[in-house]
């Protein structure tokens, strides 16, 4: 077989990828129709395609490139450690400097008293460590009655089976036989789908005490832990009320209820704290982490753990780990990625500086005639398309239609922007200049723009 590289037509990467490659999260036939866009190199917030074009990447890849692309120092860093030590494992009583560095750098990051890291190559993977975690910590206990999980519906966990089971995504768990017992699901805050008449401090309310129902319906002797995003990410960006999660923190206090907080996309900066727990103010249990811990650069994700779990679960042998649990490469760009973020000030620049801008700028977007709420914490925003703002209506064709044809604007405009449901959504890297900010908010308004034209001319412009 010829090599196969960036050089060729881009028609014939796309066949070869239609006839081998398998997608996540894509109906196959559909791809294979339209053709996929070739991603061939990146830099900064930029990404370059098989057919010359400049995107400006909104979503930094999915939400973990937070240093931006292009970094040498990770590259030498990855390089480096390969030629070092390029594996080794850390199951029988060995270790290795890069895991032991890493580990020292993020209990010192990590709020409180969460000292200790265990290692995954995704968050998946660390929330099917957590599952167990949480069950055996309570077994330790002498409670090994408290099993249940409780998290909420259109919460996003991972894609495995135990992380697709935590996540509360009904077209997942339509596939293959999910959720597995002992998971119980509570509604979401998000009041601009779900808030009808309350106001959004009394929606929050209540839906932080349906964790509360839940815990006495189910049992208090039954429940091990709730787990949730500080910001929900995949389910669309949805910011809480203010009232939500301090709530939710007194329930797990008053019923001993571990708290895990799913930092996957919220950790290492994306809301303009080191994590959101920082943001919405939570004292977690344990913290699940991936993606922006090595800006994507390397697959690895992990469980930070307290001193009360860590030393637990510690007492007993605990009957779990992953082939690359701590891989040194990965671990050495992670620590490095930790290094660039802290030396450059970027977490601290997003907060104080192009945060605010971008959350200016990006609110303006509210006026529109077609979008409802804009809502931006830090890096993570998204709007609501709504035919009518005032009574917060969907519009007249199933969710997702109008957002879909948003979405194909952006791409037009080479602009990566999502969609879920009938929101656009944005997680750009961290390192966005307020150029590319103005840049951001321009195709996204011109998008918008093209997008209501045939929304209006399909009449869909209505409200269901
Ligand atoms: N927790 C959260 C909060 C996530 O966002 C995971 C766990 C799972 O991580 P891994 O590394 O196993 O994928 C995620 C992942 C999307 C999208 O379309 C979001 C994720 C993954 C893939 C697609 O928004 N988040």
């Amino acid at each position: 077989m010829a090599t196969i590289t960036n050089h060729m037509p881009t028609e014939e990467l796309q066949a070869l990828d239609a006839a081998h490659h398998f997608h996540p999260f894509s109906t196959q036939t559909e791809l294979k129709e339209r053709g996929v866009r070739v991603i061939t190199s990146a830099n900064g917030v930029w990404l370059k395609d098989s057919e010359g074009q400049d995107i400006l990447d909104a979503m930094a890849g999915l939400w973990c490139v937070n240093v931006g692309y292009g970094r040498e120092e990770l590259v030498e860093a990855a390089a480096r450690q390969m030629r070092e030590l390029p594996y080794y494992n850390t199951f029988f009583m060995t270790t290795h400097t890069p895991v032991i560095a890493l580990s020292a750098k993020l209990a010192e990051l990590a709020p409180g008293d969460l000292n200790h890291v265990m290692y995954s190559s995704s968050g998946s993977e660390a929330n099917d460590t957590n599952l167990r975690l949480v069950r055996t910590y309570w077994a330790e206990k002498g409670k090994p009655e408290k099993q249940v999980i409780i998290s909420r519906w259109n919460a996003y966990h991972g894609s495995s089976v135990g992380s697709g089971s935590l996540g509360g995504m009904k077209g997942m768990h339509a596939q293959g036989g999910l959720p597995i017992p002992g998971i119980h699901h509570i509604d979401q805050p998000d009041w601009w789908n779900e808030g009808g008449d309350l106001s959004p401090e009394d929606f929050g309310l209540e839906r932080a005490q349906q964790l509360e129902k839940a815990i006495l319906e189910l049992g208090e002797d039954k429940v091990a832990a709730f787990i949730a995003e500080p910001i929900q990410g995949a389910g669309g960006v949805i910011v809480p009320p203010a009232t939500y999660w301090p709530e939710i923190q007194r329930i797990c206090d008053k019923y001993e209820i571990l708290l895990i907080a799913d930092e996957v996309i919220c950790g290492f900066g994306r809301t303009g704290n080191w994590f959101g727990s920082e943001t919405v103010g939570i004292r977690p249990d344990i913290m699940t982490i991936a993606k922006g811990l090595s800006s994507g650069y390397q697959p690895i994700g992990g469980s930070i753990l307290s001193d009360e779990v860590a030393a637990v679960v510690g007492a007993t042998e605990f009957n779990h780990g992953y082939t690359y649990s701590g891989h040194p490469v990965a671990a050495a760009v992670a620590l490095e990625n930790l290094r660039i973020l802290e030396e450059e000030k970027i977490v601290d620049t997003l907060r104080e500086d192009t945060g605010p801008y971008l959350k200016a700028r990006f609110e303006e977007l509210a006026d529109h005639p077609m979008v409802g709420e804009a809502k931006i914490v830090g890096a993570m925003g998204s709007i609501a398309l709504t035919p009518d703002k005032a009574s917060r209506a969907a519009f007249k064709a199933p969710g997702g239609t109008v957002g879909y044809m948003v979405r194909e604007r952006c791409f037009a405009n080479n602009l990566v922007m999502r969609h879920v449901g009938d929101r656009m959504i944005i997680s750009p890297p961290l390192t966005i200049t307020k150029a590319e900010i103005d840049l951001l908010i321009e195709r996204a308004r011109l998008s918008l723009d093209e997008a209501m034209e045939k929304v209006k001319a399909e009449g869909l412009f209505e409200s269901a």
